[in-house]
């Protein structure tokens, strides 16, 4: 037989159901922990805060397979229901536990609810305590048949349980067992974040947080952030249901041991729960997301509470992985009514960090009753176009579907056009892998260029390029005599559109590939010949003449060109390489520049060296000429001086 080795899954489950309806005992019968770990819990037979217990199980089909499960228990309570939600967050299946004594009850429903809203859909019911009841048990059973019908845990197996005579505690195993066999495993999307749910000082070890890890890995010895306190450090240790390890992955409780953090009631200045560990190269926090809100409509059925409304403007509770922060919540709707979904933003005083495609839950703002759930769709939102209509569009485009990643790319390059692609949905729940294969894709259908590190949508591409084609036969047709468009005006001509500077490369090699050229620092079609217009036709022929008449000894510049139109026709022979500037007033003909500096070359190979004398003879020029001319031709590197001579270099 072949040897097999075990393979590891890991899952994180969390107990839900009213208080007192026996979720911390149960967790205690599956895995001999007792979640409850205060001093007050245990006095007050309730459970206060998260509590935390470890369930190793094997796959019924293949022993080998271990399920390595981490439990959060959860209070029950309905004021706790802050601590309930910052335990649930990326959770895969839900134990959710009834009394057959009690039946549904509030909390039952809001904790519903609250995972239906973060997406989970697994979910074991247990009813508890039916050594209590005798004939209770199959209404109880058809009740809870009946409140989750329609819900994404309608199909959810029940099973009956009692911590007293044992009963269903191994068939409990078995389902969990077979539930999760089916479950995948958390994706390593390459984004590992910690949302702390507990931190705590050891004597001799310092600083020590907890959490569920989730969407990576981390490593002993790593460099991590916390946000938003911003604080960099080094993870010293890693455990995990108690024992030392080197790495932790996608579902799985974690103990990071940081001790170069401090802990603070302050999220800005320190470490605590609402804290996350991750690391630098995702970006910062955000004080404005754009969000799709989600009212359940369960929210009508209960007759004896009113719908809390959920107005544009209120001040409300942001609940995101640990974090519970205050926001305040505008919206394109005048009330959110229950059972519909809605487009709004969230603006915080201090900031979040959260990437787009994560999941949170709204509750008022004295904690007493959830108002909805949500989804982020841009998680660097902006709060001056709030309202404009390329948001509008581009949220519309990423609600309709927010977990496809063709989609979040196709919507971000149609709000802005242009993006650098290493920054590309950074801040997303999706891998770099994906997004990269989702751009290679739209290329290959031609929606979109990829230049260096830039993605353009084909749009954008067109456009940008037919304007910068328009601005420079604009310019051929005002100034035929000159080259072409100067790079900085063909920059300018795009700059109102897109004011990356990468773009202009990419646009001008792409112009320069098809019928443009690059000529210095100017562009131009390459079938456009400098030719000087009607009007300056005269001047030019008299400059010209000037030049030749007399080649090694023009007139000054200012006899050469002495009014504007003349200059003009100046201008052009210089831009053309007709004529040189030799200096501020003398101004040969290239072919006059070409047979001097041939001579000047046959002179110095014949005497090794010559005086400006010596050379301004062998030309036939002036000082005037001469000495400005030798300088240009050092500048030029056809020419060295050595003391008061001219050599070859
Ligand atoms: N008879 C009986 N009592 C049970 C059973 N399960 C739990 N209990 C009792 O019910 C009470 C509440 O149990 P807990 O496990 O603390 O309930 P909980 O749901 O964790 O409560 P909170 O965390 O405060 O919401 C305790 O006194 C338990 O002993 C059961 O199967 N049978
Ligand atoms: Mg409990």
């Amino acid at each position: 037989m072949a040897h097999q080795t075990a393979v590891p899954r890991h899952f994180i489950i969390a107990t839900a159901g009213h208080v007192d309806h026996g979720k911390s005992s149960l967790v205690k019968a599956l895995t001999g922990t007792d979640p409850d770990r205060l001093p007050e819990e245990k006095a007050r037979g309730i459970t206060l805060d998260l509590g935390f217990a470890h369930l190793e199980l094997r796959s019924p089909h293949d022993p080998s397979f271990i399920f390595n499960i981490g439990i959060v228990d959860v209070p029950g309570h309905e004021n706790l229901v802050k601590n309930m939600v910052s335990g649930v967050g990326s959770i895969d299946l839900a134990l959710f536990v009834v009394a057959a004594d009690d039946g549904w009850m509030p909390q039952t429903e809001e904790h519903l609810q609250i995972i239906t809203y973060l997406g989970v859909t697994r979910a074991v019911v247990a009813i508890t305590k039916t050594d209590l009841v005798q004939f209770a048990e199959d209404a109880a059973v058809a009740q809870i048949d009946e409140r989750l019908r329609g819900t994404p845990l309608a199909s959810a197996p029940i099973v009956k349980t009692s911590i007293v005579t044992g009963r269903g505690i191994e068939e409990l195993k078995d389902t969990l067992r077979r539930v999760l066999q089916d479950a995948p495993p958390q994706q390593d999307i390459g984004k590992p974040r910690l949302p702390v749910d507990r931190a705590f000082t050891l004597p001799g070890i310092g600083t020590v947080v907890t959490g569920t890890l989730t969407g990576g890995t981390l490593r002993r010895g790593q460099e991590v952030v916390v946000w938003p306190s911003g604080k960099n450090c080094r993870i010293r240790t890693i455990q995990s249901h108690g024992s030392q390890v080197e790495f932790s992955g996608p579902a799985t409780r974690t103990a990071l041991n940081l001790p170069d953090l401090v802990i603070s009631s302050d999220l800005k200045e320190g470490i605590k729960r609402g804290s996350i560990v991750t690391t630098a190269d995702l970006g910062t926090p955000s004080y404005t997301l754009d969000v799709l809100l989600d009212r359940s409509a369960r929210l009508a059925a209960d007759k004896s509470a009113p719908v809390r409304a959920l107005k544009d403007g209120t001040v409300i509770r942001w609940h995101c992985g640990s974090a519970n922060v205050p926001a305040r919540l505008l919206g394109d709707w005048e009330e959110l009514a229950a059972g519909t979904r809605g487009v709004g933003q969230l603006r915080f005083d201090s900031p979040v960090f959260v990437l787009a495609g994560e999941k949170f839950i709204l509750r008022d703002w004295s904690e007493q009753v959830t108002l909805a759930g949500g989804v982020v769709l841009d998680a660097d939102a902006d709060r001056k176009s709030f309202r404009n209509d390329k948001r509008r569009r581009f949220l519309q485009q990423r609600s309709d579907s927010v977990s496809n990643v063709l989609s979040f790319v196709d919507s971000q390059l149609a709000r802005d056009g242009a993006v650098n692609r290493s920054g590309l949905l950074v801040k997303t729940l999706f891998s770099l892998e994906h997004i990269s294969q989702s751009v290679s894709q739209r290329a290959n259908e031609g929606k979109v260029i990829i230049a260096g590190d830039l993605v353009v949508e084909i749009g954008t591409w067109t456009m940008l390029r037919e304007s910068m084609v328009r601005a420079i036969d604009r310019e051929h047709e005002a100034h035929p005599e000159r080259l072409g468009l100067s790079l900085s005006e063909l920059r300018a001509s795009i700059e109102p559109i897109s004011p990356l500077p990468e773009i202009v490369h990419a646009l001008t090699a792409a112009l320069c590939a098809k019928g443009f050229q690059r000529v210095g620092t100017f562009i131009r079609r390459k079938t456009h010949r400098p030719a000087l217009p009607s009007d300056l036709h005269a001047a030019g022929q008299r400059v010209r003449s000037a030049l030749d008449d007399n080649p090694f000894e023009p007139p000054s510049r200012n006899q050469l060109a002495p009014d504007p139109l003349a200059q003009k026709a100046l201008r052009f022979l210089l831009e053309t390489g007709e004529a040189i500037e030799i200096s501020d007033d003398v101004v040969l003909s290239s072919q006059a520049l070409r047979q001097i500096i041939a001579i000047v070359q046959k002179t110095l190979q014949d005497s090794g060296s010559a005086t400006t004398s010596e050379l301004r003879k062998a030309i036939g020029t002036s000082r005037r000429i001469a000495v400005p001319l030798l300088e240009f031709l050092d500048r030029n590197g056809i020419t060295r001086r050595e003391g008061d001579k001219r050599v070859l270099p």
